[in-house]
């Protein structure tokens, strides 16, 4: 564990301290109280030149808080303790808090009466993380659209997820489901041959400062459960796994030396440590396998391949899928959602919405009405590489056998034939599904097929992803989405290029290419830009005629 703290790391701290200034000029965080209630929920708010100003759903937690002290090796505020201990249907559980270097005083709870958010919502009770979202989900909305009550209404329904670990209580409140701001997750974690353990706590931050509403720590390699002790205690957003991965190590990476007794013991390692989502690939049966064989590209999901391999060598049925209702069991203790693995999912153009995707796509529907049965929460995984005709079957599909689960999926990849710019062949299908109803957006980078992302190309995954989430969220109506596209256009049309800066996804990035052609401090209030020059600005001219109009 000294490796963690070590000189280099201390540096990568104080280089996030700066991050967020530096990433998003003109913004503050502003806190807005949420009614009847003692707290607030976090927003950024971009003030403009001309003394307007814009709220934005905002998932930085202590990071997006440019006045706060960030101290990593103390974890982040304990957003929701003061309502877990409120709650008297939660046990503490004695000698099994961490001594992982971090200070925060975490207390270790399971609630005994298994009271998920679906649980409480289906009793009628709105609790305190309900509240906090639908204030949430208004930021940027004229009027306060999103009630508590209907934020209960969906869970309830099993339409949307709430991911809060007790376990976890640093986290920022947020919901999943398609009535909702579409949610894009961002994938971390080590591998074998790459990475260290701070580096993969930057990822997380830098994740979280350019917008990740959810990010899973899929570490392979060494130090798995430090890795991720130090994610989330640390992290303002839900923290999802694939607890096979470690499940997996511990049996020295040997699929068929796999048995239920080990993956039960790493559900409950990450359980206390409160990891609020887990992808579990049950719906993938052996029946299914044949199926996958006579494919182009076979298996592509990890996951999926280690439970392939695991069948085919035992001659057995997947353990995950006939051990799924004592899987329930755990999840429901510590309410931890559970993302129904996609293990079948296609890789492939050629292979999209094949037999053996929509085969299991009907049984995640089967384990997902188990799940409901236990109270636990559910999302529904979905591909993959699909082209753009064949992606809103998949979503209609998904609800008629899913039972309206949301649906949470990767891409889908819309061509096969771009290495490299994957973050953008997927982040058209990833704006296409979102708008036919996809809840959160898996993002893809654009290492996709080629290697393990760094910080940069997370980045670009990331703003490929919000673009399409946002673009998504216009085209559904989500009454908080507007207002950020209209100050846009009039900072556009009224040659406010500060603002258009600030307003932009990328200011750093909007900023730098204007510069390229007119660095000058002047330039930053003339009406043209280097695309057209002065003559030929359409938008200048527009402005004369409007003038004349008004005469
Ligand atoms: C999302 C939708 N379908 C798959 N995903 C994500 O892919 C899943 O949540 C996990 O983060 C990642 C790797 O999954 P496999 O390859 O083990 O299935
Ligand atoms: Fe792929």
């Amino acid at each position: 564990l000294k490796e963690i703290f070590s000189e280099r790391e201390k540096a990568s701290q104080e280089r996030l301290k700066t991050l967020r200034g530096y990433a998003y000029p003109r913004s503050a965080r502003r806190y807005i109280p949420v009614p009847g209630t003692d707290y607030s929920v976090p927003s950024r708010t971009v003030s403009l030149t001309n003394g307007e100003s814009v709220d934005l759903y905002d998932t930085a937690g202590i990071y997006g808080d440019t006045s706060a002290v960030i101290d990593v090796t103390k974890g982040a505020p304990l957003v929701r303790e003061s309502w877990l201990k409120k709650r008297d249907d939660l046990r503490i559980v004695e000698g099994a808090s961490e001594k992982c270097g971090i200070s925060s005083a975490k207390i270790t709870r399971e609630s005994e009466g298994c009271m998920t958010q679906l649980a409480l919502a289906r009793k009628g009770i709105i609790t305190d993380e309900m509240r906090y979202i639908a204030a949430r989900e208004n930021i940027g909305a004229k009027s306060d659209f999103f009630t508590p009550e209907m934020v209960r209404e969906e869970v309830a329904a099993g339409r949307a997820v709430i991911p809060a670990n007790v376990n976890h209580p640093e986290v920022e409140p947020m919901i999943i489901g398609r009535r909702f701001k579409v949610k894009i997750n961002s994938n971390i974690g080590n591998s074998a041959i790459t990475s260290s353990i701070a580096e993969e706590v930057e990822k997380m931050v830098f994740s979280t400062i350019y917008g990740a509403d959810t990010v899973m720590d899929l570490s392979t390699g060494r130090y798995i459960h430090e890795t991720r002790e130090q994610i989330i205690r640390n992290s303002p957003v839900p923290i999802g796994t694939v607890p096979l991965y470690q499940a997996l190590e511990k049996v020295n990476g040997i699929a068929e030396n796999l048995t239920f007794e080990v993956f039960r013991e790493t559900l409950i390692e990450q359980a206390l440590q409160g990891v609020d989502y887990y992808t579990i690939h049950a719906g993938l049966l052996r029946e299914f396998i044949p199926m996958a064989s006579r494919r182009l590209t076979g298996v592509v999901s990890r996951g999926g391949s280690i439970m392939a391999k695991w069948c085919m060598f035992h001659k057995k049925q997947n353990f995950l899928y006939e051990r799924f209702d004592e899987i329930c069991d755990i999840c429901a203790k510590y309410d931890i959602a559970i993302s129904l693995g996609d293990g079948l999912r296609p890789g492939s153009i050629h292979d999209a919405n094949d037999e053996a995707q929509i085969s299991e796509l009907k049984v995640l529907g089967e384990l997902a009405q188990r799940a409901w049965a236990k109270n636990v929460q559910v999302l529904i995984e979905g591909p993959g590489h699909v082209p753009m005709n064949r992606i809103k079957e998949n979503m209609e599909l998904e609800l008629e056998y899913c039972h309206e689960a949301p649906f949470y999926t990767l891409g889908p990849v819309v061509t096969d034939v771009a290495p490299g710019y994957d973050h953008f062949t997927s982040g058209i299908g990833a704006a296409m599904i979102g708008w036919f109803g996809t809840s959160m957006l898996c993002y893809v980078t654009p290492k996709e097929h080629l290697g393990l992302p760094k910080k940069d190309d997370v980045r670009e995954g990331l703003m490929a992803y919000r673009i399409a989430a946002h673009a998504a969220d216009l085209a559904k109506g989500h009454p908080g989405s507007t207002a950020w596209d209209y100050a846009m256009s009039k900072a556009r049309f009224e040659f406010r290029w500060d603002d258009q800066f600030a307003l932009s996804i990328n200011p750093e990035l909007a900023k730098r290419f204007h510069d390229e052609d007119l660095p000058q401090d002047c330039h930053k209030a003339s009406e043209f830009c280097s695309m057209c020059g002065p003559k030929f600005c359409s938008m200048r001219i527009s402005k004369e005629i409007k003038e004349l109009a008004g005469k």
